[in-house]
């Protein structure tokens, strides 16, 4: 098990604690609480001098031959740069726009590659100055190495037969940070067996970034787009075998996984992150937007089985797309999440669990808002087969299934060994066709199901839930695509306050998205251009709570989540029924 803390007390405790997620919180002192949306994607961030013991150069104007590394005299490619690094100490890397294709290139221990630079002053910006490293189609762009950086570059075109199409990261550590990853492909198997008639094969992973074997990369405010799997898990990420990484403050839009899985073997589970075999990563603070796994395949934007255990707090999930289970997420094969306080809202499943999806696997769950979602048949928020949930003030609303459980549907014949299903303090109302299917030992009480209270279980009240009135449409006049930034400008006719939609979960028609910031007449939404003839830009409820709802102080439960979905404190007696207490002054936890 490899450390990346700088804490020597975790130093001297067994292996095995030290994979715990929660100990992950004590290795990464600054892991924020609450939502955090203006930290989202990739940043330009400053390059502390004093770290380098020595600092190369690299432009395309540049000769590797005649050049000697200097800011007058940079090198030609990125592999020279790495070829030279210093013999002691730490070596930055600075590298100009342009495209660099030079095969794979292989990072190395000590050295931080760092792009967004323009060569004349040698001045920083990663949009104005977009360095790419491409793989042209024809291999993997990089591997990774421990103690390893790479920063402020475009990755694309990664295309490999095997694991990883933009980086390869076996039982090696490198930092990710504010980097794009565009259509990188992991190819499926040459003598992939299309034909067989079983189900899971094990195929190629991560079509950008493959971790294997204990890699505990730490994965922060990049940006996934359109990277795919042929057959294999994770369009944009895998991780397996033992790994813990943290995958934070990052965009998924638009990752797919088993895209040439022609005769549906369901072996391209995860649309953008599939987690395998005890891997137990930091999934926090991250956007899911139209990611989908095709071949009949599970969990259209995170997928996890056999012993994964992550933390999944503080995402949103949204008008992501599974062709069978698991339109935001899905769990198998004995994992345990933790998923608390995420946004789930207008995925679709064409099978069971539209929001989120469960087989022969266990959650807790806290905290979470489900609403919009889509199930074709069964459990239009969550759904689960053989699977047990522990829900905790979750609020569930307006989700719908085809068939049975537009709130939750959860069945277990065949796991006796799992407890029975157990909801409390939840806020599941107006779902259709109904609020909750469970089995009959389900342990459901204290939660608010409108209409029509569920009748096992005890004093679960029937009223209406009492939403604050936040959702409203505005009028489009202008749309401007930024590709660079992967937003969108949009002018509005209506008159707003700045600065108070960051965060806010909006649909034009199909398409969905997530507000990044707004001025008086401009919302700026993530991802790529809107369709063109749009009119009409939808702000979608926060389903927070009004200050006349039923659910304020209706909580009896006592073993509640000391804080809300915003991270305000609820204190005993008196919390709310749903993911949010109600404060009539809003609390803004600092959390420094
Ligand atoms: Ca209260
Ligand atoms: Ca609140």
């Amino acid at each position: 098990m490899k450390l990346r803390t700088g804490s020597g007390l975790l130093l001297l405790l067994p292996a095995l604690l030290v994979a715990d997620p929660s100990e992950k919180r004590t290795a990464w002192p600054d892991a924020p609480s609450g939502f955090q949306w203006d930290k989202l994607g990739p940043r330009t961030v400053a390059i502390g001098a004093t770290t380098y013991a020595a600092t190369r150069h690299v432009s395309p104007s540049g000769s590797d031959e005649r050049g000697d590394g200097s800011a007058k005299s940079p090198w030609r490619s990125v592999g020279k740069a790495l070829a030279s690094s210093a013999t002691e100490g730490r070596t930055a890397v600075l590298v100009t726009a342009g495209t660099y294709k030079e095969g794979t290139l292989t990072m190395q221990p000590r050295v931080d590659l760092f792009g967004g630079f323009e060569g004349s002053g040698w001045t920083r910006d990663i949009f104005k100055n977009p360095t790419v490293l491409s793989g042209g189609g024809e291999g993997r762009v990089l591997i990774g190495a421990d103690d390893s950086r790479l920063d402020g570059f475009i990755v694309e075109d990664g295309v490999f037969r095997g694991l990883g199409g933009g980086i390869l990261c076996d039982r090696v550590s490198p930092v990710l940070t504010n980097n794009v990853f565009r259509l990188n492909r992991a190819l499926e198997p040459e003598d992939f067996p299309h034909e067989s008639d079983r189900r899971r094969i094990r195929g190629h992973d991560g079509g950008a970034i493959g971790l294997i074997n204990d890699a505990n990369a730490d994965i922060r405010h990049n940006l996934f787009h359109d990277n795919e799997t042929g057959v294999g898990y994770g369009g944009a990420v895998s991780a397996a075998h033992d790994c813990v990484p943290i995958i934070a403050h990052n965009v998924f839009w638009g990752n797919r996984a088993g895209v040439t899985d022609r005769n549906e073997t369901r072996s391209g589970n995860g649309g953008a992150v599939g987690l395998l075999f005890s891997s137990r990563a930091a999934v926090m603070h991250n956007l899911f937007v139209a990611n989908a796994t095709l071949g009949d395949a599970d969990g259209g934007a995170l997928f996890m089985e056999y012993f994964c255990w992550p933390d999944v707090q503080n995402n949103a999930f949204v008008g992501n797309v599974s062709a069978d289970d698991g339109g935001g997420l899905d769990h198998q094969k004995f994992s345990y999440p933790k998923i608390r306080a995420n946004l789930f809202y207008g995925n679709h499943a064409g099978k069971s669990g539209g929001g989120m999806h469960m087989d022969d696997s266990a959650a807790e769950m806290e905290n979470n808002i489900f609403a919009y979602n889509h199930a074709d048949r069964e459990g239009g928020g969550i759904g689960g087969t053989h699977g047990w949930v522990h829900a905790v003030n979750n609020t569930i609303v307006h989700n719908s299934a085809g068939r049975d459980g537009g709130g939750i549907q959860v069945v277990n014949i065949k796991n006796p060994f799992l407890r029975p299903t157990i909801l409390r303090n939840n806020l599941i109302a107006l779902n259709k066709p109904e609020q909750v299917i469970l089995p009959n030992d389900a342990d459901t009480a204290y939660n608010i199901m409108h209409p029509g209270g569920y009748v096992p279980g005890y004093y679960n009240k029937n009223s209406s839930p009492g939403f604050r009135d936040d959702g409203f449409k505005l009028a489009i006049r202008a749309a401007q695509a930024d590709p660079a930034g992967f937003v969108s400008k949009l002018s509005v006719a209506e008159q707003l306050a700045e600065g108070t939609l960051t965060g806010r979960i909006v649909r034009i028609g199909d398409f969905w998205s997530m507000v990044r910031a707004n001025g008086v007449r401009e919302v700026t939404i993530w991802g790529p251009a809107p369709p063109a003839d749009a009119t009409v830009l939808e702000i979608l409820p926060s389903f927070r709570l009004a200050a006349d709802s039923p659910a304020i102080d209706a909580g009896v439960y006592p073993d509640f989540p000391p804080f809300d979905i915003d991270n305000e404190p609820r204190i005993f007696p008196g919390i709310d029924i749903g993911a949010d207490e109600y404060h009539a002054e809003p609390v803004h936890r600092k959390v420094e």
